[in-house]
């Protein structure tokens, strides 16, 4: 029988035996005692490694941000696992050990909460002499509606020029003003830029004896048959028929007739004009003659 300590090894030896401790654990062979590995720096622990003293030995274990079996340990990289480990807006930089996140340009806060930086609050002469317009992670230099930078000024745009940077109609005149532009119907159209009917409106001044036709944006003018001239003048043309013609035709031989009859009956007036002109001085000077006053009056029907 030997008295030797549970966690010793007994050795016999000629008439005799002697005790050693097993390995992690320390004392005379019948007392052991463990060793603490931790304790005296004897483990093998990596040193971003937790130490474990245990009964008789010890473990070791990687410490957070370290992966590995506790021997060995590596830095984990944080940044490339799938899920972010910052927030939105918020850049990871992996460290030893760790990781840390900052927030993106353009944003400010702790890295986990980041928030938009207002630019335009923060320097509001960022953008002279355009205008500040503030986005979300960084902001914008813009000149007002109708305007275009042209280097070092806002100028005004002329949106007259082409056809898509203005709505004015094709029966309109577009005209630019600054920073932006105006449409006006063109003559001879109204309300909405419609076409004015000059003829039914009686704003036209065609001859009257012309027809008015009205037209998109404006309106002709038309002698009436027998008429000839521009449509604003027109003349009676001159009766090309010959004289058996104006006897025979329909018209023509009431129109000859008329006009016989007008000078025929001019004539009549006129002798008798003359005549009565005569007697009258005839009288006159009788009268006078005489000192009889006396009063004639001639009436001629027509
Ligand atoms: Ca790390
Ligand atoms: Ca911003
Ligand atoms: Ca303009
Ligand atoms: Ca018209």
């Amino acid at each position: 029988m030997d008295n030797c300590a549970q966690k010793a090894t007994c050795t016999n030896t000629d008439g005799s035996f002697s005790c050693m401790c097993s390995d992690g654990y320390t004392g005379y062979g019948v007392v052991c005692y463990d060793i603490d590995e931790c304790e005296n720096n004897s483990d093998s622990c990596d040193v971003n490694a937790d130490c474990n003293n245990t009964n008789g030995s010890f473990s070791c274990s990687c410490k957070r941000g370290y992966s590995g079996n506790g021997a060995t340990c590596t830095d984990v990289d944080e940044c490339l696992e799938t899920e972010s480990m910052c927030g939105m807006n918020s850049q990871c930089t992996n460290t030893e050990g760790s990781y840390m996140c900052t927030c993106s340009d353009g944003f400010t806060g702790n890295g986990s909460n980041c928030s938009d930086v207002n630019e335009c609050e923060l320097d509001p002469s960022v953008c002279e002499p355009r205008l500040c317009v503030n986005t979300e992670g960084s902001y914008e230099c813009t000149c007002p509606t109708g305007y275009m930078w042209n280097e070092t000024v806002c100028n005004d745009m002329d949106e007259c020029l082409g056809e898509v940077s203005n709505d004015c109609s094709a029966a309109a005149d577009c005209l630019n003003t600054a920073g932006s532009y105006s449409c006006h119907c063109k003559p001879g159209y109204g309300t909405n830029c419609s076409d004015v009917d000059e003829c039914s409106g009686r704003s036209h001044d065609c001859s009257k004896n012309a027809e008015c036709l009205n037209i998109e944006g404006g309106y002709n003018c038309q002698c009436s048959t027998g008429y000839t001239g521009n449509g604003k003048v027109c003349e009676a043309l001159p009766d090309v028929r010959g004289p058996e013609e104006q006897k025979t035709g329909e018209n023509g031989s009431n129109l000859g007739l008329i006009s016989g009859v007008t000078v025929a009956g001019f004539l009549v007036v006129a002798t008798l004009l003359i005549i009565g002109f005569l007697c009258a001085l005839k009288i006159r000077k009788h009268s006078k003659s005489m000192k009889v006053p006396l009063s004639i009056n001639v009436a001629f029907e027509t």
